[in-house]
Formats: structure tokens, sequence, C-alpha cells
């Protein structure tokens, strides 16, 4: 049975969350977090999940990196995370998350990891030794382990998987992300009015354009890229469909009114997946929760 424990990073160094940040956790959230740190976003503790219900029958063999397991250097509060973190338990793999939180702009992870981005793995079997990007890390592991349940092998579908995952990075997540950071305590993106000296009206004009903006690309989902199936993937959920509700999670922190296919989709995902999807959920909506008790208080 595939084990995840969760290690967290010594001190979070606070001089690696205060560097400007273009696409990241760092500063404000840090800043969020500092008097209550991850404990207060972590609503439940990554320890010990298992994905015995969901692990695929054949062919998924257990990733071997060491003792015990791949390991995956994560940010608890982040669906950019949660995504590979509900992969990795979905898959069965064997693998360990270290909560690298304050620490990605250390000179020793910036060292293997010069974008100083979450998730990460570790594999000997890389060139570089580790890889990045959500999509990528979830596609190379789908492909190591032969799992085609989650990435299917023949090339339309599989284009179909890879195109409903680029139009998320590409479109959605761009609006989402403007739309939710604000809120999160997240830093915008450099060029963007959040990240600006405007005044605050227009970053908020700015935040809710932004939010108006998700239906458009939200819709393409479930007409062009579910086409009347369950998922996205058809009867199973594909990695798209777990990078595509994992970043949903986020719109909570806005009261987003999600459409009621939508809601349907993230419960049939939830339900699909179990422990494997409510755990790392967890994580975010703990998150959600705390920084919205904050901004109430
Ligand atoms: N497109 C990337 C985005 C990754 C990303 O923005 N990661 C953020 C957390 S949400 C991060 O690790 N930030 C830390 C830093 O930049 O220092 C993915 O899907 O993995």
């Amino acid at each position: 049975m595939a084990k995840t424990t969760t290690k967290s990073a010594k001190k979070p160094a606070a001089k690696a969350a205060t560097k400007p940040a273009t696409k990241a956790v760092t500063k404000p959230a840090a800043k969020a977090l500092k008097a209550k740190p991850a404990k207060k976003a972590a609503a439940k503790p990554a320890a010990k999940a298992s994905a015995k219900k969901s692990a695929p029958k054949a062919k998924a063999k257990p990733a071997k990196a060491g003792k015990g397991g791949l390991k995956l250097s994560m940010l608890k509060p982040s669906v950019n995370n949660m995504s590979v973190r509900v992969f990795a338990r979905a898959a069965g793999l064997d693998h360990f998350e270290t909560d690298v939180w304050g620490v990605t702009r250390s000179p020793e992870y910036m060292a293997r990891n010069p974008a100083h981005l979450t998730p990460m793995i570790e594999d000997k079997g890389l060139p570089r030794g580790v890889l990045w990007e959500s999509c990528a890390i979830m596609q190379y592991l789908a492909n190591k382990h032969g799992l085609e349940k989650f990435y299917p092998k023949a090339p339309a579908k599989r284009a179909m998987i890879d195109s409903a995952m680029f139009y998320l990075i590409g479109t959605l997540y761009p609006y989402v992300a403007r739309a939710t950071y604000p809120a999160l305590n997240f830093p915008q993106y450099a060029g963007e009015v959040g990240h600006s000296d405007a005044h605050p009206d227009r970053k908020s004009e700015a935040q809710k354009a932004a939010a108006a903006a998700i239906a458009e690309p939200l819709e393409v989902f479930h007409s062009f890229f579910r086409n009347g199936k369950p998922f996205i993937g058809g009867k199973n959920p594909s990695i798209a469909d777990i990078r595509l509700a994992a970043t949903l999670e986020f719109l909570a922190v806005i009261d987003y009114a999600l459409p009621e296919w939508a809601r349907d989709y993230m419960a049939a995902m939830e339900k699909k997946l179990g422990k494997a999807y409510a755990e790392p959920a967890g994580d975010v909506r703990g998150y959600i929760a705390y920084v919205k008790s904050q901004a109430t208080a």
C-alpha cells in the first residue's frame, strides 16, 4: 500500500519568505501565516495517507526514490501542490512529502530549483534530478508507472488531457489567480494592476473583472472537455480532472458562485478519489478558512 508521510522544513527561513515574488506564496502569505504557521493552514495533517480504493489495479509500480519513496517538496495551502498531492495518493505511489514553507528561496533549494517553485519531485532518473510544474510532474509519474487510467496512452485521448491542462494553466488559472490571490494574501503577478501601486479601487475592479472572466473558460471544461461524461478522463478522473478540481478549490476564498455542474463535479471527484482527494483538499480549505477568519476578525 502506498504511504505518504509529511516532513516539515526545519524553521521556515523568514528571509526566504520576504523576497519579492512574481507568482508565489511568499511574503504576504507568509505574514498571514506567521502568527499561526502552517499548522493553522493544515486542517488535516497529510500523514499516513493511503489511496487504497482509488489505486489503479494494474501496472502501477511503486516509485522507488530512496527509503521513503518519491520525495515531493510542497506547500500545503497551494492548489498547484494539491494537484500532485492528490495524484500521488490516488495513484498509490510510495512517496513522502516535505513541507518547504519559507525555504523555496533558500540557496539550497534554489541551487536545485532556480525557479523556486513547488510542487517539486526529486528522482534520479531525471536529467537534472528534479522536476517542477504540477502537470509535468503528473505526466512524468503517469508515464513512468504506466498509469494509463489517469493519463491515457492513445495519442488522441492523451491530446485531450494535455489540451485541458494547458488550457487550464494558460487561460483559466491566470484568471483564478488574479481573482483569488488578493484574498489569499498571495503576491500578485508583476506587471498587473494587483501588483502595482494603483488605488485600491482599481485593484478591486481588476479583481472583479478577473472573477467575471472565469465563467467562460470554466464552461469550456464542462461543454467541450467533459462533453457529457462524468470526467474529462471519461468514467474516471484523469490528471486533467485532478488539476481542474484542485484549481476550483481556491474559488471558495471569494465565495465564487460555481455553476451547479461544477459543484456536482467537485463532489464527484471527492467521492471517486476519497481520502486521496479529501486530505490535500483539507489543507487548502483549512488555509482558506484561516484567511477568511483573519479578514473578518
Ligand atoms: N504552474 C506551476 C505553478 C507553481 C507555483 O506557482 N508554485 C508556488 C506555490 S502556488 C510556489 O511554489 N511558490 C514559491 C516561490 O515562488 O518561492 C505549477 O502548476 O506547478
